[in-house]
């Protein structure tokens, strides 16, 4: 199973994600989460990255890029991923559909979980993160608009989208993330 999880910033992607990962025995690739451990370590992609996390905006492409590169070499994905956070630009999903072209391993689904901006407000604050303040999460919901959104059009021109609707009981959305996987 090669799926993405796509959706505004606490669409829900890691919640879900979580959950796929112990039925489908694939790992979980969330650029957010490597990002915030390389912030921990003090590495040197880490200090790139801070600044921008901080404030809300996209990590540089390649930074990002090169990140992916190198996990999705790791032999646990031979069977498959489920990546959450990633791509997030038109730049990003080129350069994964490159890669995974060489490994004759393309993506599979899309899956955009669809969730209101108030709510997503709400459920930010409610979590908070040290990204998770009201301004910081304006600017990611309009880095959201400006940059992700682009590629729902990508996707749906590659035959790859599935809509869900993401607001409301987190098992409903996972049923209907599974009906939506492709089989
Ligand atoms: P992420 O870690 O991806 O943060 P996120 O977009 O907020 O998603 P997250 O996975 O944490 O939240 P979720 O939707 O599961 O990114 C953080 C930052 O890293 C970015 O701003 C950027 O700077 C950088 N970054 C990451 N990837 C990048 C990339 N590819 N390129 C460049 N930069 C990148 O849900 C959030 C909350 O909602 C949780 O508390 C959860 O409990 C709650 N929730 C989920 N489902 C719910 C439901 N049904 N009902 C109620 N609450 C729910």
């Amino acid at each position: 199973m090669r799926i993405v999880l796509f959706g505004a910033p606490g669409s829900g992607k890691g919640t879900q994600a979580e959950k796929l990962v112990e039925d489908f025995g694939v790992p979980q690739i969330s650029t957010g989460d490597l990002l915030r451990a390389a912030v921990a370590d003090g590495t040197e992609l880490g200090r790139k990255a801070k600044s921008a996390m901080d404030a809300g905006e996209l990590v540089a492409d390649e930074v990002v890029i090169g990140m992916i590169r190198d996990r999705l070499d790791e032999p646990d994905t031979a069977n498959g991923f489920i990546l959450d956070g990633f791509p997030r630009s038109l730049a990003q999903a080129e350069a994964l559909d490159t890669m995974l072209e060489k490994l004759g391993r393309p993506v599979q689904r899309v899956i955009h979980l669809e969730v209101d901006n108030e709510e997503i407000v709400q459920r930010l604050l409610e979590r908070g993160r040290a990204d998770d303040n009201e301004d910081t999460i304006r600017n990611r919901l309009d880095v959201f608009d400006n940059q992700t959104q682009p590629l729902i059009e990508y996707y749906r021109n590659q035959g790859k989208l599935e809509a869900v609707d993401g607001m409301g009981d987190m098992d409903a959305i996972q049923a209907r993330i599974r009906a939506a996987l492709p089989s």
